[in-house]
This record gives structure tokens, sequence and C-alpha cells, in this order.
């Protein structure tokens, strides 16, 4: 059980996180979520700007092509996995995460870990060529052509265009992020009331961030962003299905344990 990991018996009493009343305190709140998320963001945005122009070369691309269906689902698993154990350091660190029970902890992750990779990726996207920084250079669509699920990518990359195109701050993705985990309505919560209290101490903070930047027409773009995110998480559900049936013995022994604890 890989995600045991990021149970922690005594968390520390930041207990202000569930009701933050003074402007300070949310300070704090978001200074927290946008520290956590600086830390655990893989790569700073001075790097991925300077490595935008780095390509796959054709031959490359041609490699990846080649590849079979399970080759390249299996490595894209690991490359997704490890993606989501950022993320898993990423939510430890929000405030009032770590006082959830271990169940809510692992619900929230289940179903938000791969939605704040896909939010991430927008980080990690060229929208001048429609490229995502993966496996050490800017990859195209064309890249996952073996993966036979062209449709999934086409609304991976069409998610983070848009997400690209809102033109976040790192301080309002870090927020976003958070909100995007730290969610009452999702499924299996013991205890639901507490999720919602820390959802809405991390909703104050994002609403506090977009006032202070003269930005809250954001807030209703965001909200339409997380039902895109529902969708696509579903897609990517249906196709780990679809390849689960025709190749059950990569799904079972060559996917990373965390991916199949989340995904299968
Ligand atoms: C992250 C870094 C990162 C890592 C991996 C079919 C299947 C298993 C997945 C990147 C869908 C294929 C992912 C690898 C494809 C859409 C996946 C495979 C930001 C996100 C990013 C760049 C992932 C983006 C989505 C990718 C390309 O911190």
């Amino acid at each position: 059980h890989d995600l045991m990991a990021i149970h922690c018996y005594n968390a520390p009493e930041d207990t202000y996180a569930f009701y933050p009343h003074s402007v300070r305190n949310i300070e704090d709140l978001c200074a927290s979520i946008v520290r956590s998320h600086r830390e655990t963001s893989q790569h700073r945005l001075e790097e991925l700007q300077a490595l935008r122009w780095k390509l796959f070369s054709r031959e490359e691309i041609q490699a990846y092509q080649s590849k079979s269906v399970d080759e390249m689902w299996q490595h894209c698993a690991i490359r997704l996995t490890d993606a989501v154990q950022y993320v898993v350091e990423f939510a430890k660190h929000i405030p009032g995460f770590r006082m959830l029970s271990q169940n809510d902890q692992i619900a929230l992750l289940k179903t938000g870990s791969l939605e704040v990779v896909l939010v991430r990726m927008s980080r990690f996207f060229n929208t001048e060529n429609n490229t995502v920084f993966f496996d050490g250079k800017f990859a195209g669509s064309e890249v996952f052509k073996s993966l036979g699920c062209g449709d999934l990518i086409e609304a991976v990359f069409d998610f983070a265009y848009g997400m690209c195109a809102l033109k976040l701050t790192e301080q309002q993705i870090a927020l976003f992020s958070a909100l995007v985990l730290i969610n009452a309505d999702r499924p299996c919560l013991e205890d639901r009331g507490r999720v919602q209290r820390v959802q809405r101490s991390v909703e104050l903070g994002l609403t506090h961030i977009l006032h202070r930047d003269n930005q809250e027409n954001l807030m209703h773009k965001l909200y339409q962003r997380m039902a895109v995110l529902r969708s696509l998480c579903s897609l990517h559900m249906e196709k780990l299905h679809w390849f689960s049936q025709r190749y059950p013995l990569t799904a079972h022994s060559l996917f990373p344990p965390l991916y199949k604890e989340l995904f299968v």
C-alpha cells in the first residue's frame, strides 16, 4: 500500500487552517500552499523556459511511435506515477490535509491526484508549438501515438492549452491545485464535514489571491476547468480499462504499484 506512506499520526496543530478569520491567517495559508507547490513542482518555470526549444528529433519521435502499445503504456504510466508522487508530497503540506483521516487522505488523492498532474501540465506546456516537457524534451501529441488513445491525448493537450490561455501565476496555480485536491464532493469520504472546512479555507485563500491580483473574474473560469478535469479523468479510466482487458499481464505486473493502487 504505497499511499500509506502519506499517513502522519501527529500532525502539527495548524488549526488556523480550518478557520482563517483574519487576513493574516489567510496569507499564512496561501504562503504554505505556494511554498509546498514550489518545493514539489519538479521543474522551476525558468528552467522550463530555458528548455522550451529542446524538441525531440524525427528519429526520437519515430522510436516512440514504433514502441508496442503495452511498452508505451508502461512507459507513460511510470512517468505519470512519478508526477503523482510529487502531488502526494504537495498534498501533505496543504494546511489541514494531514488532520484528515488516512481514509479521507487516500480518497482525495485517488480522485484528485491525476487532476492536479493535469493542472501542473500547463506549466510544462509550450503553446507556441503544442508540446509538453516529457522525458527530458518537448513532445508533440504524435509522440504518444502508439498508446492508441488519440482522443485522450488530444483532450489532454487541449486542456493544457486552455489552462495556459488563463495565464495563471505560480501562486494562482498553487491555490487552484489545492482546491482541486481538497474537494468535499469526492466519493468515499468518512468525514465530509472536516474536508469541507479545509476546502473552505483553501477557497478563501484562492479568493483572497484573485482579489489581490484584481482577477476575480478568473474564479468562474477555474470552476469550469474543474468540470473538464473530471471528464478527462473518466476518459483516462475508460482507456485504462480498455488497455487492461487487452494487455492484462502488463497492467498486472509491469505498471508501478502506485499507479495500480490509484487507478486499476
Ligand atoms: C508533471 C510532469 C509530467 C509527467 C508525465 C495513457 C497514460 C498512462 C497517460 C506527463 C496519458 C499520456 C504524462 C505522461 C499523457 C497525456 C501523459 C503521459 C506535469 C505533467 C506531465 C508533463 C505529464 C503530462 C501528461 C502525460 C504526457 O509534473
